[in-house]
């Protein structure tokens, strides 16, 4: 199976990194698209069609923190695929699964936002997506700034923006901040004098709070991303 050896190296690849993967979902139209290119100039492709976004686009974000995170745009959702696109369309979708958190984007403005909602679960389920965190985005505000306020007001947790007219990104971006620290945790690290390449990965990828130096090595306490966490376990003296 050659696609699933190569998502495998991706898999690996991705979680070196040590950054926190977001990734856009949402039904078609949505505004996905557009609010990567609000966030990062990226000149993805924006478009009135299906699939105008067949190849996930990952980019390098920096939050209000200052921490980095990749985003990672993905293919709209429809209700009813088109036969043969079934597959291809999962596939796509699989950068969900592997999701820090997922930023699940819905046109607020729209008829049907809650139908909308559940017909891009039912996918996060299909493909078992459907245990990463996600943060609830109700887009083009400027169309109806009413109906996005009410709807906002129905999902507790969920944050009102216009992807377009930029309003409401610096709210977003805060929160998106805020829900990811939420995942991470401070561990305290015993790192050897010559593992300054462990060091600086601390360093890199987490927040270090204080470093002691001690006859075998350096002690830090830091807050890290579970990923971080599992990679650095050797180095790891409290859970
Ligand atoms: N009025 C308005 N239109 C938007 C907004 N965000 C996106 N759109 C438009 O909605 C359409 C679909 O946007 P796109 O980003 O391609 O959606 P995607 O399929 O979720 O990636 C495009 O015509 C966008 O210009 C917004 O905040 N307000
Ligand atoms: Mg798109």
């Amino acid at each position: 199976m050659v696609l699933g050896h190569t998502r495998d190296l991706q898999r690996k690849g991705r979680s070196r990194s040590g950054l926190a993967n977001v990734v856009i979902v949402g039904y078609t139209n949505a505004g996905k698209s557009t609010l990567l290119n609000r966030l990062t100039n990226a000149g993805v492709l924006v478009e009135d069609r299906l699939f105008a976004t067949l190849d996930p686009t990952t980019r390098r974000l920096a939050l209000p923190g200052g921490e980095p995170v990749l985003l990672t745009d993905t293919v709209g959702f429809v209700r009813r695929l088109p036969h043969g696109l079934v597959e291809s369309f999962k596939s796509t979708l699989e950068v969900a699964t592997r999701a820090d958190y997922l930023v699940h984007v819905v046109d607020g403005s729209g008829p049907d936002p809650d139908g909308q909602i559940d017909a891009v679960r039912e996918v996060l389920r299909e493909i078992g997506a459907d245990k990463v965190p996600e943060l609830l985005v109700f887009n083009k505000a400027d169309l109806d700034p009413t109906a996005v306020a009410e709807t906002v007001n129905w999902h507790p947790g969920s944050v009102g923006i216009s992807a377009r007219a930029g309003t409401g990104i610096d709210e977003f971006l805060q929160t998106l901040s805020d829900r990811l620290r939420s995942l991470s945790t401070v561990v305290e690290l015993l790192v050897p004098y010559e593992r300054g390449d462990v060091l600086a990965s601390v360093h890199r990828e987490g927040e270090v709070v204080s470093t002691t130096h001690e006859e075998t090595g350096v002690r830090v306490r830091a807050r890290l991303a579970e990923a971080s966490v599992g990679r650095l376990a050797e180095f790891v003296v409290t859970p």
